[in-house]
């Protein structure tokens, strides 16, 4: 398998987030966001890590860039911190931290990486959500004025954009299960954030598009291959309502299919949460999809799971091997079967990986880290990739997630996902063997 496999215009990258890497959590004026407080709390984060310093991106962003384009990684994917650009959330913005943003672009385009932007990667201003957060209809309108503001500063450099970062995994866990930020829980919070997550996208992409004349628009999906344990009829129902929660729940009302309520009765719920042309509302043309794909889930009936009725068997207790420091299962098929999925979907112009690798343990050893899991990782995920991509599918794009080893929320600084090993004491940055890998695969002028 080699680069040219994939075709001249497949656009290649790697991904990052602002809470995950940035740090410098309360200087030059940035407010606080739901993460510094829920860092805060009481084991919710394993060994009570907090991300204050991160990776420390804020003052390091030189020094990554400059391993983007050493790795020979033509485009970076980074979001926007909410409450550095807007404190308050709303109302006066914050120059300096508009100045971060600005200065960041620069340097992408100073070292031939083509920025891409998320604007909401799971950071909301603390300010909001004392508001209700998600569950406010009126954050509609506080991410147009965020959204103004950044397109404002920066949309003469910046082509491709993203509203949300996975909604499932942000309203899922942070307004049902309560393990995210914000730490909310039962179906009273996750209907309505979820249902204004779902109009976000459409209500911001309008937004980007009429302000950003030449952008292209596009959001980002978490998916995984779901598996009914057996062939028993009520593993195979069970695993379908897992499918329509994990996989279709967002990106079939933007599609305007709605919401997949005949598979998962329990949405049925979402509805009190409608108004009245909400239905025109949800629908929108993204130019590009983004999945965001780490393995797949074996799913088996459950009396004892309320609304869902079914239950995820963890890759340990299936004895699934090889298994990521996430106790995720190595699944390379499930990115081949997601990418299948989603271009399956009418009206889903291309699809770009936004995200997919793996967390396992490294070692430092006489100044290298030789992580051959995780290239090995990378490898037979883009195998299949390319697999999709010969039978004609619509995929675009592949971008690893990620550059540096960050905060992996309620992991904490535990499991590393980076192509560049970082050591939080020190902050000193060394180049995996896969990242050096990927810098190969996708040099186009290899020393002979
Ligand atoms: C996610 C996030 C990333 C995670 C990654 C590994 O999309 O869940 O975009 O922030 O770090 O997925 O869990």
């Amino acid at each position: 398998m080699v680069k040219a496999d994939f075709g001249s215009d497949f656009q290649w990258g790697v991904s990052s987030a602002a809470f995950q890497t940035e740090g410098a959590w309360n200087i030059h004026g940035k407010g606080p966001s739901i993460w510094d407080t829920f860092t805060r709390r009481k084991g919710k984060i394993k060994n009570g890590h907090h991300a204050d310093v991160a990776s420390d991106f804020y003052h390091r962003y030189q020094e990554d860039i400059a391993f983007v384009k050493k790795l020979h990684i033509p485009n970076f994917r980074f979001s926007v911190s909410w409450p550095r650009i807007l404190p308050a959330g709303i109302g006066s913005p914050n120059t300096k931290g508009l100045d971060f943003y600005d200065r960041l672009v620069d340097c992408c385009l100073q070292h031939e990486v083509d920025p891409w932007v998320t604007l909401y990667h799971w950071d909301l201003p603390q300010a909001l959500q004392d508001k209700g957060g998600w569950t406010n209809r009126d954050v509609l309108s506080w991410m147009e004025e965020f959204a103004a503001l950044v397109a404002g500063r920066i949309r003469d450099r910046v082509k491709h954009w993203m509203v949300l970062n996975e909604p499932t995994v942000f309203t899922g866990a942070g307004y049902f299960f309560g393990v995210h930020a914000p730490g909310l829980t039962g179906l009273r919070n996750f209907f309505p954030a979820a249902h204004h997550a779902a109009l976000a996208m459409g209500r911001v992409g309008r937004l980007l598009r009429s302000e950003v004349p030449d952008a292209a628009v596009g959001s980002t999906f978490s998916c995984s291959g779901i598996h009914p344990a057996t062939n028993r009829r009520r593993d195979v129902e069970a695993a379908k309502r897992a499918d329509a929660l994990i996989n279709r729940l967002f990106i079939e009302p933007v599609l305007g299919i709605g919401y997949p309520v005949m598979d998962l009765k329990a949405l049925k719920g979402i509805e009190k949460y409608m108004q009245a042309g909400d239905d025109s509302l949800l629908p929108f043309d993204f130019d590009f999809i983004g999945i965001q794909n780490y393995t797949r889930e074996v799913v088996r009936h459950s009396y004892f799971v309320p609304y869902l009725k079914a239950r995820i068997c963890s890759a340990k207790s299936r004895g699934a091997r090889p298994i990521t420091d996430m106790g995720w299962e190595v699944y390379p098929e499930s990115i081949y079967d997601m990418i299948k999925k989603f271009g399956a979907y009418p009206n889903v112009p291309k699809i770009y990986v936004t995200e997919n690798g793996s967390a396992f343990p490294d070692t430092v050893a006489n100044g290298e880290v030789a992580d051959l899991q995780r290239l090995k990782y990378l490898q037979s995920h883009l195998a299949q990739v390319l697999r999709a991509k010969q039978e004609g599918l619509n995929v675009h794009g592949y971008f690893v997630w990620t550059l540096t080893d960050n905060f992996e929320w309620a992991e904490g600084y535990d499991a590393r996902f980076g192509l560049v090993h970082v050591d939080f004491q020190t902050q000193q940055r060394i180049v995996k063997a896969s990242g050096k890998w990927y810098g190969t695969f996708l040099d186009d002028q290899p020393a002979t």
